[in-house]
């Protein structure tokens, strides 16, 4: 690094640390569910509409490299509350997972539930002086686990609020109205995070506003419904106005926020992140269901490929992200632990510290050249509706090698050339192929990954009677 640059990233962080005693910047992140890759305006949606989104973006830096932990729910989740690899702490699918009695494998004993012996990114900015919120979706524990210690207030959050009761999917219980008068439970959930905002304005917060939007079921607001219904073009890539009416949702409900922070003149000091947990889905039970698409990646959500991992993603951290920037660098969802930390100035816990997997993006955020010589990786040893079967797979600079458990084929994709993963090069490039897989394999031994097993029960008919139920 030339010293000049040095010399200037020195004056901002001096600046910063100067400025950490009485300003720890606000963090909100915000979380959709099952979002895939081009599902927002800026990222190349041909039918969704997320103008404030769009205005983020164009605001603070998007990643068009960025990942998912995981292909499904839970596992992502659970990395963003830790910074570790789902695989690492044992809590690889999605809560409660599938049951596939006849599958040709058997899956791990796996974790339901985020084991209370981690220090959540909640505990670690809690101990830092913020003041903490859970709002919406947790998927960290299954429905009716007593664990104790397993939910949201257990787990550093000193606000935890979701669905009423007596909602049924999106629409909240007759009576039950958000503040516009809408009947959609993300319009009521963003009130809440609004007064949370409210209520914590004089002290440094996190808010952690974990959407529904837009997984299944496929419920959108009547009014946003219509509008996109006129919009439909015969040959555009999306076309499912319910879904455009999600996405929306999740657009206004970022702008409220957003507009909320503006007005108690918190903008300058709140980082902002946005990102998805998975991909979207584009089919279950071998069927293509018509909710989206994820292309030009390759399938969606609980599959082996890019779509069901590469998610749009977007950080502003006002006087370090420079608006309107692209990053290329790819980063997972890992590596937000480490980032708030370095955000909030919080050191967290030692013993937590040591087994993280992600890294810091601070240097990512001041500049978005900054290359991270480090490779990412998945294993997902489960079934999912319309998946691939248990898989693993490594990204290595360009290269995304995928190794199905099944029968141990590997299949290699170069993403400069290929981001589709159209082409399967393992068998031209053998050397590439067994490098990346034995780096993969060490990665597994090193998070001591739980790996499927050979099902003695396993019966070709009736396991294909399971998979392709509807
Ligand atoms: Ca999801």
């Amino acid at each position: 690094m030339q010293f000049r640059r040095l010399m200037a990233l020195a004056i901002v962080w001096a600046a910063q640390a100067d400025g950490l005693a009485e300003t720890k910047p606000n963090i909100v992140m915000f979380l959709a569910d099952d979002l895939g890759w081009t599902g927002l305006g800026c990222f190349g949606s041909d039918l969704y509409e997320t103008p404030n989104l769009d205005a983020l973006a164009d605001s603070g830096m998007m990643f068009k490299d960025a990942y998912a932990a995981c292909t499904v729910c839970s596992p992502t989740r659970a990395s963003i509350m830790t910074g570790m690899y789902p695989a690492r702490l044992r809590c690889t699918d999605f809560i409660a997972g599938q049951n596939r009695p006849y599958a040709r494998l058997t899956v791990p004993d796996w974790t339901k539930r985020l084991d209370t012996k981690y220090t959540t990114i909640a505990e670690a900015l809690r101990e830092s002086g913020y003041r903490t919120a859970h709002v919406g979706k947790w998927h960290l524990e299954g429905k009716g686990d007593d664990t104790p210690g397993t939910d949201p207030l257990s787990q550093g959050f000193d606000v935890s609020i979701e669905k009423p009761a007596g909602t049924r999917g999106y629409f909240l219980k007759k009576g039950t109205t958000s503040r516009a008068g809408t009947n959609y439970a993300t319009d009521w959930l963003t009130d809440k995070a609004c007064d949370f905002v409210n209520e914590s304005k004089d002290d440094p917060f996190f808010l952690y506003f974990a959407y529904h939007v837009p997984h299944t079921p496929i419920q959108g607001r009547a009014d946003l419904v219509d509008y996109f219904r006129q919009k439909l073009q015969p040959n555009a890539t999306h076309n499912n106005p319910t879904y455009a009416a999600m996405v929306a949702s999740l657009d206004q409900s970022v702008g409220r926020v957003l507009e909320h922070l503006a007005a108690h003149d918190l903008t300058d000091n709140t980082v902002i992140v946005f990102t998805s947990d998975n991909g979207g889905l584009t089919q279950r039970y071998g069927k293509h269901d018509g909710f989206t698409e994820n292309l030009p990646l390759r399938r969606g959500k609980g599959s082996a490929y890019e779509g069901g991992v590469r998610v749009p993603t977007i950080i502003r951290w006002p006087g370090v992200t420079k608006p309107g920037t692209t990053c290329r660098t790819p980063i997972m969802t890992i590596d937000y632990y480490p980032t708030f930390l370095d955000i909030a100035g919080a050191t967290g816990d030692t013993d937590h510290n040591r087994s993280v997997d992600g890294r810091s993006l601070s240097l990512l955020l001041r500049d978005p050249a900054t290359k991270f010589d480090r490779s990412l990786f998945w294993h997902y040893p489960h079934y999912h509706a319309g998946g691939d079967g248990p898989y693993s797979a490594v990204r290595s600079e360009d290269y995304r090698l995928v190794e199905f458990h099944e029968d141990s084929s590997v299949r290699l994709y170069d993403l400069a050339s290929d981001v589709g993963e159209k082409n399967d090069l393992a068998a031209q490039r053998p050397d590439r192929a067994r490098a990346l897989h034995s780096k993969l394999q060490r990665w597994r031994t090193s998070v001591a990954a739980q790996m499927p097993t050979r099902n003695p029960d396993y019966d070709v008919a009736r396991e294909s009677e399971v998979s392709k139920r509807k």
